[in-house]
């Protein structure tokens, strides 16, 4: 019997037993039913976490945009597949049907074919949120070759790392973005980043803006050109089940940012079949998610998992305040959207701007509310259910990762009784386990740990691209024969999941993840600081927000400590992008250390965070007495 479609709680307990049980024979039988293969599979599964090496659906053959695309065509050719928002909602919206998403998807995989790109090769796309991005994306998977977004306000400095360390031998990009009121030269960032990248050969660029930029001759080719010429009918590459569909960057807690490798076979199952279950998803709903394409959210949640189910799924190239604090709701009303996914820090700051913009739209159609990338409080989930969803849309507090691919921790809406804060039950499949500091699994309920899963389930990133040992120490190293999330979470008296938030240096800020050093590493650039440490802090809107402690290396020199602050922020928008810059810098003489000289970061958090009424254990300490002089001087 088929499991696709769970509609109700006795048969998520039992669908999800039976996942538990025969993992083998559930994840087999979604596989079989639900999408099309060019050859089945020789073996279900093998896996290792020691060594770490997981495979599913070994063997078997497929192309992951004949289950997007190809397959939907003779019975909903012409049903919409994107819905396109432009940032000007003076600017009339698309609806792309999948017979137009099946050509343009063609016409852009042959124009890579005949620049040069095949199967195995990495493409950068560092695009706005326009239909080119997901079809971008698609015509690589059309052809075999690697997608490697990188979100569009990521800086040059960036973006350069990222296309250095996976080789990229092509950028899609355009000669500009929309964001709001203002424009941004998204071409001349790529111009400033590919300074330092032998790698790429050619530079594909779309028309958004219609700005002039510069076109370096024999590198960079406008793309309509070669669109219009291209033939719209291109065969799927044929491609193995393990073979890599992308890499997604991700912040990790030191130095380099970490590639993960995410593969098609697998990838596609459990990101089509969450999308079905989290959303429920019927045929005709309208659903948007808020994420851009350059996060994983965007890559399952608004390319993938919709376009696997035939859904229609929206795109929008705007934010939520532009041209006013309604947008999102406007959005809403326009197109009737029935799902409608997105961020705490997205709610937290419409939510501040009070109930008139939501009460001035009507949101009848909404069925369903989703959010992801942090912790949801208390208040905004409550705002978001009675305010936006007037308490009869179920909100799914979707908790995953870049790793893991699709949603591993959530309610499905009308299925799972909900609780505010809480992503409540494990998505079938998905096998959690607390974790205490000595290595033990804590068992029972009332209980709070590290969040460990104890199983393999399809859409587990498989590597970090040209650094396989890194990913063991990452996520395999930590507790033995378990993934380790990096995240904290408690279970209630019934089982339910909360997640408490990061236990590493980690840091989400307005959703959006940040490592410490990295930031650390740009600080430090700056030639009068000698030293620093990020903390985040709780802030209202962001969740997070950013504050940095600096030591400076003449102290006897005196510096305009504003001046310094600015120096600093533009300095860490240059290198890593605006979203990592700092609400508060503290200038100190000293950092807190142990005598091994790590940081005790844990003291700075609680000073950051005015809550020093405990500081814990500071008899390690090498310098106990810097701690008051921060106290005394804390922002
Ligand atoms: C999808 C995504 C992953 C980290 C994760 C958590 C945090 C995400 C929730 C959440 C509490 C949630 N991928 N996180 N969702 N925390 N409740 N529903 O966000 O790689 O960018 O971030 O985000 O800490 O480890 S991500």
């Amino acid at each position: 019997m088929s499991n696709y479609h769970i509609k109700h709680l006795e048969e998520y307990f039992q669908v999800y037993r039976k996942s538990v049980r025969n993992p083998e024979s559930f994840w087999e039988e979604v596989a079989e039913e639900h999408f099309v293969w060019r050859k089945r599979w020789d073996k279900v599964l093998s896996w290792d976490f020691n060594k770490p090496e997981i495979r599913w659906f070994e063997g078997a053959k497929l192309n992951i945009t004949e289950n997007c695309l190809d397959r939907h065509l003779p019975t909903k050719g012409d049903k919409t597949a994107i819905i396109f928002e432009p940032n000007d909602p003076k600017e009339e919206a698309q609806h792309i049907t999948y017979k137009q998403l099946y050509e343009r998807v063609c016409r852009m995989a042959n124009v890579l074919t005949e620049q040069g790109i095949s199967k195995g090769d990495r493409v950068c796309i560092y695009l706005p949120m326009i239909p080119e991005l997901a079809v971008s994306v698609l015509a690589c998977a059309r052809i075999g070759a690697i997608h490697s977004v990188v979100f569009a306000g990521f800086s040059a400095n960036a973006l350069a790392t990222r296309i250095n360390d996976s080789e990229c031998k092509m950028v899609i990009t355009s000669d500009g973005s929309y964001r709001g009121a203002k424009t941004i030269d998204l071409k001349g960032i790529v111009d400033e980043a590919l300074k330092s990248c032998p790698c790429v050969e050619t530079v594909l660029v779309a028309k958004r803006i219609n700005s002039e930029v510069k076109m370096q001759e024999g590198r960079d080719k406008w793309l309509q050109p070669l669109l219009d010429h291209a033939y719209q009918d291109c065969s799927a590459e044929v491609m193995d089940s393990e073979d890599p569909l992308f890499i997604l960057y991700t912040s990790g807690s030191t130095g380099q940012p970490k590639g993960m490798v995410h593969t098609i076979g697998g990838y596609m199952v459990y990101t089509a079949y969450t999308f079905k279950n989290v959303f429920q998803y019927r045929d005709g709903d309208i659903y948007w998610c808020t994420a851009d394409v350059g996060w994983i959210t965007g890559h399952s949640y608004i390319v993938y998992g919709p376009l696997a189910n035939g859904a229609t799924t929206l795109m929008f190239e705007g934010i939520p305040t532009f041209p006013d604090s309604g947008r999102f709701w406007q959005v809403v009303e326009k197109h009737k959207v029935n799902q409608f996914y997105t961020a705490p820090t997205a709610i937290r700051a419409l939510a501040k701007e009070g109930v008139e913009h939501v009460e001035a739209c009507d949101l009848s159609s909404i069925k369903v509310l989703g959010t992801v990338g942090e912790p949801i409080n208390e208040e905004a989930w409550h705002w978001y259910n009675e305010t936006v969803g007037s308490k009869k849309s179920p909100i799914v507090d979707t908790w995953w990762q870049t790793e893991t691919g699709g949603v591993m921790i959530t309610p499905l809406p009308f299925v799972t009784p909900t609780k505010p804060t809480y992503a409540t039950l494990p998505f079938p499949g998905i096998q959690p386990a607390l974790m205490d500091e000595q290595g033990h699994e804590i068992s029972g309920n009332q209980v709070e740990g590290r969040l460990c899963i104890k199983y393999p389930w399809p859409s587990i990133a498989r590597t970090i691209w040209g650094n396989h040992q890194r990913y063991k120490d990452t996520y395999f190293s930590a507790f033995e024969n378990m993934y380790f999330t990096g995240d904290g979470a408690l279970r209630d008296e019934v089982g339910y999941y909360r997640i408490t938030g990061r236990v590493d240096d980690v840091i989400i800020v307005s959703g959006h993840n940040l490592g410490t050093a990295p930031i650390e590493d740009a600080i430090n650039e700056h030639p009068a600081v000698a030293e620093s440490a990020i903390v985040g802090f709780p802030h209202d809107i962001k969740g997070n927000a950013l504050y940095g402690y600096v030591t400076l290396k003449d102290v006897g020199e005196s510096r305009d400590h504003n001046n310094l602050r600015k120096e600093i922020n533009q300095l860490i928008s240059d290198r890593i992008g605006p979203i990592a810059k700092l609400d508060k810098i503290q200038f100190t003489s000293g950092l807190p250390k142990t005598r091994s000289g790590k940081i005790m970061r844990r003291i700075l958090r609680k000073i950051a965070s005015k809550d020093t009424s405990n500081l814990g254990d500071t008899s390690t300490l090498l310098n106990p007495e810097v701690v008051q002089e921060i106290m005394d001087n804390a922002l």
